[in-house]
């Protein structure tokens, strides 16, 4: 018994072992070279400059982010750190980080930078999306990007399509404990338009810390969540 469930832990763990970041373009295939692996902190173990500038422009007021993630569900989070070759991921572009649902493209036409954000134009920085099985095992990819006030457009319209079945949740976080939890009283839209929920957040978690299941097990238990209706 404990035999076929530690099997299935480990196939679960190999099937887990992958999502891809699609815009920005992603600093290396990570599934492609041997001395890869998403398991690895901060970039999956590609190191800065494994290839030659990589670099997308990116808007400075945020831009569009599109990942392709094999998972029945997962947790998002998205983190930015400034500099040419980033060890501290100290920005988070989700305070309140996802619950992804659904095997496909999950394309997000705006992130909004963080208060206190403010990149100049030029400045580099490096994008750091960390996706959270189930059972704790973290995933890492990392795109590489150059902050520009202008010539950047999103990559929005035909271009950033999510895929039928694809959508995700806002967890939304209270750490003052005010806010009541309401468990898994949600459920899937999928297809109906967005809708916009404003969330006051508490700390952010998965931001530049690596992700601490402890503390996120202890983040759901206080979870809301908002469904959030992609269309495809
Ligand atoms: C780097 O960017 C070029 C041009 O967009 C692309 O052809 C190449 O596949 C990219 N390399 C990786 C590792 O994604
Ligand atoms: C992995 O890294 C080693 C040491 O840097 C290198 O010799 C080898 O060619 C790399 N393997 C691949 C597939 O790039
Ligand atoms: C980036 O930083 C890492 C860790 O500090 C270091 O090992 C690596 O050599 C640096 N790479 C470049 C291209 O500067
Ligand atoms: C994030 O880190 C960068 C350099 O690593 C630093 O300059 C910046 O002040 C930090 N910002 C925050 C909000 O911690
Ligand atoms: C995330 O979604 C999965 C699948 O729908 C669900 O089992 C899980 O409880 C959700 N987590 C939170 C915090 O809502
Ligand atoms: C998709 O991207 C291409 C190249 O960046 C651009 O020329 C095209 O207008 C975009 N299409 C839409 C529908 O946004
Ligand atoms: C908790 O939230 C309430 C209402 O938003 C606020 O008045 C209070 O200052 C917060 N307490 C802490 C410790 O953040
Ligand atoms: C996770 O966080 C908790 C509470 O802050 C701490 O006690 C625990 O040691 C941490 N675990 C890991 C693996 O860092
Ligand atoms: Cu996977």
């Amino acid at each position: 018994m404990l035999r076929s469930l530690l099997s299935l832990v480990a196939m679960a763990g190999l099937a887990a072992a992958h999502f891809s970041i699609e815009y920005p373009t992603w600093r290396a295939d990570s599934l492609e070279n041997s001395n890869y692996s998403q398991y690895v902190f901060p970039c999956a173990n590609v190191p800065q400059g494994a290839w030659s500038d990589n670099r997308t422009d990116w808007p400075t007021t945020g831009g569009s982010l599109s990942l392709d993630l094999h998972h029945p569900w997962t947790y998002v989070f998205v983190n930015v750190g400034l500099g040419e070759n980033v060890t501290n991921f100290n920005y988070s572009l989700t305070p309140s980080f996802w619950n992804e649902t659904g095997s496909g493209t999950l394309c997000i036409p705006h992130l909004d930078l963080p208060a206190g954000l403010e990149p100049a134009d030029g400045q580099h920085a490096t994008i750091q999306v960390v996706t959270l099985g189930e059972s704790g095992t973290a995933l890492y990819n990392c795109a590489d990007i150059t902050f520009r006030k202008s010539g950047v457009s999103n990559f929005g319209g035909g271009n950033c399509t999510t895929s039928a079945g694809v959508s995700y949740s806002v967890v939304n976080q209270e750490t003052n404990g005010t806010t009541t939890s309401s468990g898994g009283g949600s459920s899937t839209t999928s297809g109906s338009a967005s809708t916009t929920t404003t969330a006051t957040t508490g700390t952010s978690a998965g931001a530049s810390k690596g992700v601490n299941m402890t503390v996120l097990t202890s983040v759901v238990a206080l979870a809301v969540a908002f469904m959030y209706g992609m269309s495809a």
